[in-house]
């Protein structure tokens, strides 16, 4: 498809406060331009081959584009401001003039305030505004859509940090404090989306209590993105049985599409894949599923 017939890719007219609200789960396909990436490190650096790829990502039905210059993995060794600037801008700027509706993920206010300017529509911050004290006043002041995740710290010592009494519970806490804070520095509370930060300060299991009890993060009363793509609790899970080792993170893509499943039938708002054609196509199975399953019980959760 060529980029002048890509005008919106059938993402909504956008909500006052900035979110699209369609009928099913939304699907973020990511764009990362970076070296060093756990998922995909290096295949996308180059920012002519990042943007064909964010292409190829909408025609596979994404409806969002989350471009990110900096990895997460962890133990990850942060890149400086100017070198996170050069990765993201020009893609950013080329995906929003494609038609695009274009997400920066950064924890940075000055590469979000930047990549706003570039086109981006919406911030996801995984540090949830933790990590640069900018960015908050930035998001109040930028009126776009603002993800904030759950986060314990940077990538270096993040696992050290998965402590938790009831990590569900202490989760929904530390979200709250973060919507509080937001808030406080002039964020409309409905341009706030929030993230329980699967793999960030989380051990597998905290993982999957997350994502079986995602309803309670749903009940702070904000749209959901959930991040399980490739995760390593997913390569965990799906361990080769005769030599225990994870499975490689190129081949946890129809695990990834299975908790976009579940996750959309919580009422996730939008999920963030890598591999968007196979979850594109399941958000909408799922959309149509409970479409006849609420019509016959009202209000009864698929399962
Ligand atoms: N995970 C990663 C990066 N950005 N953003 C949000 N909101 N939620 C996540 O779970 C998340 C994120 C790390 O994964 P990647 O290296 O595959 O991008």
């Amino acid at each position: 498809m060529s980029t002048a017939t890509r005008p919106s890719q059938g993402v909504p007219a956008l909500y006052p406060g900035g979110l699209p609200r369609p009928a099913r789960t939304l699907v973020m396909g990511i764009v990362n331009v970076t070296p060093d990436s756990f998922s995909d490190g290096g295949r996308w650096y180059d920012p002519g081959r990042a943007v064909a790829h964010g292409l190829a990502l909408l025609d596979e039905g994404a409806d969002i584009l989350d471009v990110g210059g900096e990895s997460t993995r962890p133990g990850a060794v942060r890149p400086s401001a100017e070198e996170e600037l050069r990765r993201v801008l020009p893609v950013v700027r080329e995906l929003a003039a494609a038609g695009a509706y274009v997400s920066v993920d950064t924890m940075r206010a000055e590469v979000a305030a930047r990549a706003v300017e570039a086109g981006a529509t919406l911030v996801n911050d995984v540090s949830g505004g933790l990590a640069d004290p900018a960015m908050l006043p930035l998001m109040a002041q930028a009126g776009v859509p603002y993800v904030a995740m759950h986060w314990r710290g940077h990538s270096a010592g993040m696992q050290a940090n998965a402590v938790y009494d009831d990590v569900v519970a202490d989760v929904v806490d530390e979200l709250r404090w973060r919507v509080e804070a937001a808030v406080h520095a002039g964020i409309a509370p409905d341009r706030i989306v929030l993230d329980p930060g699967l793999g960030f300060a989380k051990s597998p299991e905290h993982n999957w209590q997350l994502l079986g009890r995602l309803q309670e993060v749903a009940a702070l009363g904000h749209p959901v993105l959930v991040g399980a793509a490739r995760k390593s609790f997913l390569g965990q899970l799906l361990a080769d049985p005769a030599t225990g080792l994870p499975r490689p993170a190129d081949q946890r893509d129809a695990a990834t599409s299975a908790v976009s499943v579940l996750a959309a039938t919580q009422g996730a708002w939008c999920v963030r894949v890598h591999d968007v054609a196979s979850t594109a196509d399941a958000v909408r199975v799922t959309a149509r599923w409970g479409r006849d399953v609420t019509a016959v019980t009202p209000g009864t959760p698929l399962f």
